[in-house]
């Protein structure tokens, strides 16, 4: 089994991102999966084309796409992608949008197809915080979200597919004077590792 697994670079004022520093830090084979890494800039068109190109030149047969969210406390795995940009803090191209849809054809919305309950349940059986979330909001993640699920949506086999958004870690945590609740990258590990093989049980049974 093949799985895409990316991350985004830094932004904003963030100067490290730990979806880039998790993704950086996995191996390239767990078990049986073959693990694809991919980087992906925070740009309104080439993240969403640098993600396509991985998708196209790889054919995964799950994709995991990550981001930071720096004011939550638990991984969130997202439920569902929206057809809007609306964002106040430019993207890495010095961008603001508003109220622009990704796809003026696309449907409202797509759903996560990850095993989002199972997920759940595992990371908190092993003791790392994790909770559904219901909004991705409308920046950089939630585009590359829904350019993801468009493309699941039109293949002819299923795909576990979907975004998590991570916490902050510790050493950005330490450098800011706003609340930001981190997670160390070992737990971050330990829980991309859990999340793998709960999708691979769930497609398998
Ligand atoms: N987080 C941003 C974009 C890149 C990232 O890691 C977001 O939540 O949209």
């Amino acid at each position: 089994m093949k799985l895409l697994i990316t991350g985004f670079e830094p932004f904003h004022d963030h100067p490290l991102n730990p979806s880039q520093v998790l993704v950086e830090n996995l191996p390239d084979q767990h078990g049986n999966v073959r693990l694809i890494k991919g980087i992906l800039p925070v740009h309104h068109i080439q993240g969403p084309e640098k993600l396509l190109t991985l998708l196209h030149t790889h054919q995964p047969d799950a994709v995991l796409a990550l981001g930071l969210a720096a004011n939550r406390a638990k991984i969130s795995l997202e439920r569902v992608a929206i057809n809007l940009m609306d964002f106040s803090i430019a993207d890495n191209a010095g961008v603001t949008i508003t109220g622009q849809p990704i796809d003026p054809n696309g449907p409202t919305a797509y759903f996560s197809t990850l095993p989002l309950d199972n997920l759940v349940s595992a990371l908190k059986y092993a003791g790392i915080p994790a909770e559904i979330s219901l909004s991705a909001e409308a920046y950089l993640c939630n585009q590359v979200f829904y350019t993801l699920m468009h493309w699941v949506s039109l293949q002819s086999k299923a795909i576990s597919a979907g975004f998590i958004h991570l916490p902050a870690l510790p050493e950005q945590a330490a450098m800011t004077n706003q609340p930001m609740p981190p997670m160390t990258l070992n737990q971050l590990i330990k829980a991309t590792h859990l999340i793998i093989d709960t999708i691979t049980h769930t497609q398998a049974s």
